[in-house]
């Protein structure tokens, strides 16, 4: 990594400016695998290992291993949950926020993860899921979201270590999903990730600011690095000996790296960064490791990890809770936004488009009951969410 001194960058700046050069050069490749060059013979499991092996990616269109389908439906579900109930800790400090500008861009934030739970619903729909029953799972307790957004943020502070470390891992985990195998979820990714290290930008500021005010602020920084390291180190998952998904999933080139391999590179960046904020990591044994190249650290705890992921967190009845009873306040707008497509469809000459889990459906997309939406590929670069996802106007 490029240190400090010797590009004239802080730390920060370096760090921020490698991972986007990775998310930029995943959109190249992305663009350069749209004209395929493997040769489609009949044999459909050949063509699709074929695709995979040649770093083509893999479009709703394609016939693909009912196990891919599912594994992806499983991962793109849990991403896009999180990115929704991810929004509850840090919208708790909206009113709070300690001026006009802190509220802005906290706004701005907490909306951006909105947006990115339904670019990846839109996802999700195009492997024949429906977003309604996914919300479904979610509020049932049948499907995960991520540990970490069952702890509570107490102070100020909490939303400059969110930003900071939160979105630092997510964006760590995230950048090598840019070159997922599956098309609509690699290009969903490339936003995503543009968006979240802008992010972490924004919680480190706020912890600069703080780390170099007064001593009490500096003191609140600190206290909120200290109870927000370990849960962001086990949003990497359980470690590589027990992830039960790793091997098959990196073989299918949905994941590229292992979660191990991932929290040792969010380890090495942030003891970096940690050093410009002038704050410490609550990490006795952290020390670099010539021999690896990497610095040794203490794991977290996984039998916690585990009873969070369980639905046994901090805040987890509360974070569940908050998601059903905003889900029902919903209502009444997906109501709204589907009596007003089927409207406007009426208004064209073409029949209902329907309510939100009845989307026009993608002539590519693979045959369900559930009307998948489509992810593209716009002239510049960016996803194009059509159908469902959009019109359905969820309030998170
Ligand atoms: N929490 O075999 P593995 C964000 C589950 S977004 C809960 O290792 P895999 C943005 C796992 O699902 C954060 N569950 O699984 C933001 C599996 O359960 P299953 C979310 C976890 O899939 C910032 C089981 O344990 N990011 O932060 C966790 O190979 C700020 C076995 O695990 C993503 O979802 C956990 N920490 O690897 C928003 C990224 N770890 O399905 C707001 C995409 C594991 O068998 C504010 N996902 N599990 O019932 C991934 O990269 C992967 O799915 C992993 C897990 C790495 C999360």
């Amino acid at each position: 990594m490029t240190s400090s001194s010797e590009s004239g960058l802080s730390v920060e700046q370096a760090t921020h400016a490698s991972l986007l050069d990775q998310v930029e050069s995943a959109e190249r490749e992305l663009r350069s695998a749209a004209g395929r060059s493997v040769a489609q013979d009949g044999d459909l499991v050949a063509y699709f290992e074929a695709l995979v092996a040649a770093e083509q990616k893999v479009e709703p269109r394609d016939w693909m291993p009912d196990a891919y389908r599912r594994s992806l439906v499983r991962q793109i579900a849990q991403h896009a949950h999180s990115e929704i109930i991810g929004m509850q800790p840090e919208a708790n400090w909206i009113s709070r926020a300690p001026s006009l500008k802190r509220k802005a861009i906290l706004l701005a934030k907490v909306q951006d993860e909105a947006g990115h739970g339904l670019y990846l619903y839109a996802a999700a729909e195009t492997l024949g899921v429906s977003r309604a029953d996914l919300v479904e799972m979610l509020i049932e307790g049948r499907q995960k979201y991520s540990s970490i957004f069952n702890y509570p943020a107490l102070t100020w502070a909490d939303v400059g270590a969110i930003g900071w470390l939160v979105d630092g891992a997510a964006i760590v985990n995230q950048v090598p999903l840019c070159r997922c195998s599956y098309g609509p979820y690699a290009r969903a990714m490339i936003r995503i990730c543009k968006e979240e290290s802008f992010h972490q930008r924004q919680g480190f500021e706020i912890l600069h600011t703080l780390s170099h005010g007064t001593p009490r602020q500096k003191e609140m920084a600190q206290d909120a690095v200290n109870r927000w390291w370990y849960p962001s180190l086990a949003m990497f998952g359980p470690p590589d000996a027990s992830s039960t998904h790793s091997s098959q999933s990196m073989t299918w080139k949905i994941k590229r790296f292992s979660n191990d391999e991932l929290r040792q590179r969010f380890v090495d960046m942030c003891v970096q960064q940690a050093g410009v904020l002038d704050l410490a990591l609550p990490d006795p044994e952290l020390a670099w490791s010539p021999v690896r190249g990497a610095y040794d650290y203490t794991h977290p705890d996984y039998a916690e990890l585990e009873r969070v992921i369980r639905g046994d967190g901090p805040c987890s009845r509360q974070r569940i809770a908050h998601r059903r009873r905003t889900h029902d306040d919903g209502t009444w707008v997906r109501e709204a936004a589907a009596a007003h497509a089927a409207k406007a469809a009426a208004s064209r000459g073409t029949s209902s488009a329907g309510a939100s889990s009845s989307s026009a459906r993608s002539s590519s997309g693979p045959s369900s009951s559930s009307g998948p939406s489509s992810v593209g590929l716009s002239a510049a670069g960016a996803p194009v969410v059509a159908g469902s996802a959009r019109a359905a106007g969820g309030v998170p």
